[in-house]
């Protein structure tokens, strides 16, 4: 079996480190087991939040929503893409014409295989960030922009992120792109499994036997889970 697991909100609180207790949990459950994360986060984002450890004990780590791959801190292969300029500029009319009072900046950053966009900005407070999101669950703004993004652009494909932002890549470039480096059946954790969320496309993909799909509200769930496969 190979256990795949997202890391904000399944294995980490989001954005935060992952809790110290349940580290040592997690290093001592993946021992003889297959294990990959996928995040949409960089590299060094994944190396702040689980730490090298981690990384070096599991099979592989898909950043970018699997557009970079890392082995024991090796990188195995990477997807280029380049967003196109009418793309930015659409984005930059997202950021003028957005309701939400505040920018904080940083609203536009290029990773390795995608653009994530974000109207608050990266560089927000945690309280900003929560502010952010609760305006976001009663208007849907994000879920707006992918949606006219993806009519615009019919070969891009744009997912709500985790609480701020939404991620954005080449058609067919999201995380479901790592099944393809996995042999045999997949177990998938994640907490942004619905639609429109960014666990959805590999989430989808994954929901018959064997394969299966545990949506997770926080890490404690994932935990309780795991505790049951020791
Ligand atoms: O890993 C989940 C998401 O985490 C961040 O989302 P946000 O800043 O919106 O909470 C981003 O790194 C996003 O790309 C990523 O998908």
């Amino acid at each position: 079996m190979n256990y795949v697991f997202d890391i904000d909100g399944t294995l980490t609180p989001a954005r935060l480190p992952i809790e110290q207790e349940f580290k040592k949990f997690f290093l001592k459950w993946i021992k003889g087991k297959n294990v990959y994360l996928i995040t949409g986060s960089d590299y060094a984002k994944s190396v702040e939040q689980v730490g090298k450890d981690v990384l070096e004990a599991v099979t592989a780590c898909f950043n970018t929503a699997g557009n970079i791959c890392h082995k024991n801190g090796k990188v195995i292969y990477k997807n280029d893409w380049n967003a196109p300029s009418e793309l930015v500029a659409m984005l930059e009319v997202f950021l003028k014409t957005s309701k939400y009072p505040i920018r904080a900046g940083r609203h536009l950053e290029h990773r390795i295989g995608m653009l994530n966009f974000s109207i608050i900005g990266r560089n927000c407070t945690r309280e900003q960030r929560k502010d952010y999101n609760i305006f976001d669950a009663n208007v849907h703004e994000r879920e707006k922009f992918c949606k006219i993004i993806m009519e615009t652009f019919p070969d891009i494909e744009a997912t709500v992120g985790g609480q701020i932002s939404i991620d954005i890549y080449a058609l067919g470039m999201n995380k479901a792109q790592i099944i393809k480096h996995i042999d045999g059946p997949i177990y998938f954790y994640g907490d942004k499994t619905k639609k429109g969320e960014n666990d959805y496309a590999i989430a989808s993909k994954l929901t018959s036997p064997p394969n299966k799909v545990f949506t997770v509200k926080n890490w404690q769930e994932t935990q309780n889970i795991l505790k049951k496969f020791d």
